[in-house]
Order: structure tokens, then sequence, then C-alpha cells
């Protein structure tokens, strides 16, 4: 067992039991030109974080423990897309609509892949989500479940939308979740504050959140 100082007290990590997942690090999010940025979102905030990102995939992959990657992808048909959530504001473009990265959050587009520096390697667990949430309609649970997987360490974009959706997911399946505060962003810089307050008021009630600089130096 590490002792990983944390808030909103230490975290008991079990390598035996621990997975990274890393949430929906993927070009439409995060690069200029993408569906991010073509909501009015300043995407800059999302690029700073990647290589505290790829420093945490590094630690996981050192320790030879397991990691999940996510994307918010929708197939190419859109059956697995809510007329609600396509149709949602008023965008200029919308899910499936042709974008500078091709369709937007469409599986296999350009814009849908994860970022070239932190893409999953041959063994480690991608998933395509049509949710928010990383278990709706993807068997994740089951595949955990699997492999005997109780905790989850948390990085990736957005907090508030997608990290904290799934947070609260496996806090609901029994997961205990760490969430890594500088491996995670948002467009919102309030919104990642209110978040982060969310997880651990009440005694963490979703979960933990620590630096990856204590989850390092736990390791050691
Ligand atoms: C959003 C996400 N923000 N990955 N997706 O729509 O948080």
């Amino acid at each position: 067992m590490i002792a990983v100082p944390a808030r909103p007290y230490d975290f008991t990590l079990d390598p035996s039991k621990v997975a990274l997942v890393v949430i929906d690090m993927q070009r439409d999010f995060i690069e200029p030109g993408g569906f991010g940025d073509t909501l009015g979102n300043d995407v800059a905030r999302l690029t700073a974080i990647v290589p505290t990102v790829a420093a945490l995939i590094d630690l996981f992959r050192r320790h030879k423990l397991p990691i999940v990657h996510t994307r918010e992808a929708h197939k190419p048909d859109l059956s697995d897309c809510p007329p609600a959530k396509r149709l949602r504001g008023k965008p200029g473009l919308r899910i499936g609509d042709e974008g500078a990265m091709g369709r937007i959050l469409i599986a296999g587009e350009p814009g849908n892949q994860i970022l070239p520096e932190l893409a999953p390697l041959p063994g480690e667990i991608a998933v395509d989500k049509p949710g928010k949430g990383m278990f709706w309609a993807t068997g994740l649970h089951e595949t955990l479940t699997e492999k005997g997987i109780t905790q989850l360490v948390f990085a990736g974009v957005t907090t508030e939308v997608c990290v904290q959706t799934s947070m609260r997911e496996a806090n609901d399946r029994g997961y205990e979740c760490l969430l890594i505060e500088d491996a995670t962003e948002s467009y919102f810089p309030q919104f990642k504050a209110g978040a982060i307050e969310m997880i651990v008021a009440q005694g963490g009630i979703v979960g933990w959140v620590t630096p990856l600089s204590a989850l390092e130096a736990a390791f050691e």
C-alpha cells in the first residue's frame, strides 16, 4: 500500500488494484480548429496540461500499471447520439458536421484522435464513449471488474464535464477515485476550481484530489 498525501485526507493506493483513466485528451477538445475551439473556448488552457498528463502516463507505464484512455466519440451514423445532445445550443458546428479536422466527435475522424504524444500503447485500454461519463454504453465497468480494479486515478478534460461525470459514475460503482489536479483542466478556471471543491467536500463525497508531484513522491 502507498500513502498518497491528498485532500481531504491521504489516499491509500493499492498498486494491485489501481488503474489510470485519461479522459478525452483528443484533438477535438485541445487543438486550435477543433470542436472546443469552434465553441469559442480558449484551448491554450488545455494544451498547457499535456506535459503533466504525459508524465502521469509515464509514471503508470514505468510501474506497469493499467491505463485507460477515453475519447468522446459517436458512431458515423449518429445512432448513439441523442438528438437532445446534438441539437443543444447554437454552435457553429454540431456533432457529426464536417469541421477542420473531419466530422466533429465521430469515431475514427482525425479530430477524434488522442493527441499523438499521449496516444495509447498496445495493451492499454482505449474506450469510445458516447456520453460524458465513461461507463454509459461502454462496457468499461465489466472490463475493470474482470481485472480486479477498484481504484481509479483520473486525468484529462474537461474537469467539470467528462472528468467529473466519470468520477461520479465511478464513485457510484464503488471505485475509490483520485483526481490529479494539475493533469486536468477546464476552459473555465472557476469551473475547474468549483469541481475540485465539490469532489473533496464532505469528507471526499466523490473522491480525493492531489497534484502529480505528490503521487510521484509517494511512488518513490
Ligand atoms: C465536453 C468533455 N466538455 N470531454 N467534453 O463536452 O468534457
